[in-house]
């Protein structure tokens, strides 16, 4: 069994956390994946508090194990999303896309354990300082909103840089991924589109069939000049976006294209105008299955790859 210190920490079996992506990560993954051994995570994305609110309440009627929330710090609806996490004493809130500073002691009067995603060392000391319990660094590898270093690079340096426990996410989707992290000093990875590739997930099946179907240079960063990099499948909506970054388009201009196309993928599945975010481990994935078959899939991968790498070393003795 592999077991590390956030087990303990965030009461779950395995050292696994699933990423929080808008639109996708709702009660019903999020349950599914708790239900597994792993941290569920409800993603409050831009959605405003009484929806987030909603899922957290189906999702404790879904499981009695212990679920998280991401909180978008860019969302409009940030503070009261923060308002409804502290009401519901949710015990881990993720967060991405900024600093959630101005929040920690709210999340810290109801014991949440805070788990920034984080881009830099630079961000993660800073996190560690105002009372991060955890970070995940997260590498560009990622789909949805990325920072600039790599998952391999990131990790080991974040991990010499703090003293919490480091989560490593970015380009993870099986046991051997799993396992490098832990090679990097990470106590548990996080994971986002080998998820969405599960049967529990309620994204429209044909987002699910573009994960599977990705091969490794299917995905693009968009959205560099606006300061909002973000990574997803090619499509016409990327070729178009990149055109009109080319042509210089304004930040106001090219924000405006990109409203709605996130949920425009994700629920109606609009595969050619949507934004199918992914990160570049799709072209890993090759089935949509049962998120407790993911999860297996992984642990006993992990433990044959191993088991592999000390039977190889033992040839070299
Ligand atoms: O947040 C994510 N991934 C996301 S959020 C999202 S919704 C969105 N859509 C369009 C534009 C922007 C957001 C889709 N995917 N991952 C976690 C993450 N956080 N990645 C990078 C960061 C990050 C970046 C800057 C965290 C902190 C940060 O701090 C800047 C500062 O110093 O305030």
């Amino acid at each position: 069994m592999l077991k590390t210190k956030i087990c303990d920490l965030l009461n779950i079996k395995y050292p696994i956390i699933q990423g929080g992506m808008a639109w996708v990560a709702d009660a019903q993954l999020a349950s599914s994946v708790s239900e597994a051994g792993a941290l569920g995570i409800i993603a409050a994305g831009n959605a405003p508090a009484e929806v987030v609110e909603n899922e957290i309440l189906k999702a404790k009627s879904m499981t009695d194990k212990p679920f998280g929330v991401n909180v978008m710090l860019l969302s409009p609806f940030v503070d009261k999303v923060v308002d409804v996490v502290v009401k519901h004493k949710i015990p881990v809130i993720t967060t991405g896309a900024g600093n959630p500073g101005k929040y920690m002691d709210k999340f810290k009067s109801v014991d949440a354990k805070v788990i920034p995603v984080v881009p830099s060392v630079a961000l993660a000391k800073r996190m560690e300082h105002i009372g991060a319990d955890v970070v995940i660094a997260e590498g560009m590898e990622s789909g949805g909103h990325v920072g600039e270093l790599t998952t391999m690079s990131m990790v080991p340096q974040i991990v010499d840089a703090v003293t919490i426990p480091v989560v490593a996410a970015g380009g993870i989707a099986d046991g051997r991924g799993f396992v490098a992290a832990l090679s990097l000093g990470a106590q548990g990875v996080q994971m986002g589109t080998r998820f969405v590739a599960s049967t529990e997930c309620t994204a429209a099946e044909i987002y699910k069939e573009y994960i599977k179907r990705a091969k490794d240079r299917d995905t693009i960063v968009t959205g560099r000049t606006t300061g909002h990099p973000v990574r997803v499948l090619k499509n016409k909506f990327t070729r178009e976006l990149i055109k009109m970054e080319e042509m210089g388009a304004t930040k106001e201009e090219i924000e405006k294209f990109g409203e709605g196309r996130l949920r425009l993928a994700v629920k109606e599945g609009d595969m050619l105008m949507g934004s199918v975010m992914a990160g570049q481990i799709a072209g890993l994935i090759h089935d949509i299955k049962p998120v407790k078959d993911i999860m297996s899939d992984i642990m006993n991968e992990a433990e044959s790859t191993l088991r592999n790498m000390c039977m190889q070393i033992g040839e070299f003795k």
